[in-house]
């Protein structure tokens, strides 16, 4: 088999096996009142044979990083069924670069019949060729990147190779700070994402990266190494102090609306460009490879 053929189809696997997480499952009317625990097993499609030669982490799926992922889904859950909630998490774990499929098992260990049962359970398998493949459109998201504190291109890249399918980049502009006195200048871009995500799980990726770069959070608006927003995402509104998209304040902000006329002009308020002080925004060119 060439090596194509055995990247679309690995038969090595990494298992993560009887993760218990407390959530909302069910369709009676106490499952909707009370969490109950759920297992979750997990036989995770990757070629490892990179690993195993380079023993390097990047060269893998993290098992640490997919296992809190699909916990925070889980525990995230409202699902009446299990197959919604295994095709989330197969949503989850497929967003993961290097997995090319997954099997999920998910079991109620306290399954609400009359009957004597151990345990209830769905498994499903889903691939990632499927998967996209699936009829419903990828979605695009908006992302804007921010960056003042140490290796500010190198935080971008990071950035950019970690959010998957970027579709489109701005240049990257050289930015005076909006916050607190005596941080350094900002690095801003703004890229757009195709992606397969629901928004939070976006979210949930921007927040990975951030985390990634060792990002602190000191102050509000204090200097950080990594800040990664989403802009847009479709033409979804989420009013929740967890997400909003529209992100708020884009309006009112050159650093964000300079890049972002760039790669989705439309998504400009009208006059944006007469309306701002024209100082504080420079451009700098494409992003340094
Ligand atoms: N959150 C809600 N909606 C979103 C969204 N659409 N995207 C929540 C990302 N996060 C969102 O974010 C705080 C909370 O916002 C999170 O819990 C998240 O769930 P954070 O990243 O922890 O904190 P932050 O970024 O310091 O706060 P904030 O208010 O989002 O700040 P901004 O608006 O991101 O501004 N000056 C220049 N020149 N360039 C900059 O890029 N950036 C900032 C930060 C300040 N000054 C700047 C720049
Ligand atoms: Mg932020």
């Amino acid at each position: 088999m060439n090596s194509e053929a055995l990247r679309a189809a690995p038969t090595d696997r990494i298992e993560i096996s009887n993760l218990v997480v407390t959530a909302i499952v069910g369709a009676l009317p106490h499952e909707r009142e009370l969490a109950q625990p759920i297992r979750v097993d997990l036989s995770l499609h990757v070629d490892v044979g990179d690993a195993g030669r380079t023993d390097d982490l990047s060269d893998t799926a993290n098992y640490g990083e997919v296992a809190v992922c699909v916990a925070d889904a889980v525990r995230e859950s409202k699902d009446v069924l299990l197959e919604r909630l295994a095709e989330r998490i197969a949503e989850v774990v497929l967003a993961f670069d290097r997995v090319e499929g997954v099997d999920v098992t998910v079991t109620k260990v306290r399954p609400p019949i009359a009957e004597q049962v151990e345990s209830t359970a769905v498994r499903i398998v889903r691939r990632r060729a499927d998967f996209e493949q699936a009829t419903r459109d990828p979605h695009t998201a908006i992302v804007a990147l921010g960056s003042n504190l140490g290796d500010r291109d190198g935080y971008l890249r990071l950035a950019v190779s970690r959010l998957g399918d970027v579709v489109a980049m701005s240049q990257v502009f050289e930015t005076d700070p909006m916050g607190p006195e005596g941080q350094g200048a900002y690095l801003n871009m703004v890229v757009v994402v195709r992606t397969w995500l629901d928004p939070y799980a976006l979210l949930r990726r921007c927040q990975r990266i951030e985390s990634e770069a060792m990002r602190q959070r000191l102050v509000r608006w204090g200097p950080r190494t990594l800040d990664v927003d989403l802009l847009f995402f479709d033409d979804v509104t989420i009013d929740d102090p967890d997400l909003t998209v529209p992100h708020p304040g884009i309006g009112e902000r050159r650093f964000v609306l300079a890049p972002l006329s760039e790669v989705a002009a439309e998504r400009c308020p009208p006059g944006w460009d007469e309306r701002l002080p024209p100082s504080g925004v420079h451009p700098r060119g494409p992003l340094s490879v």
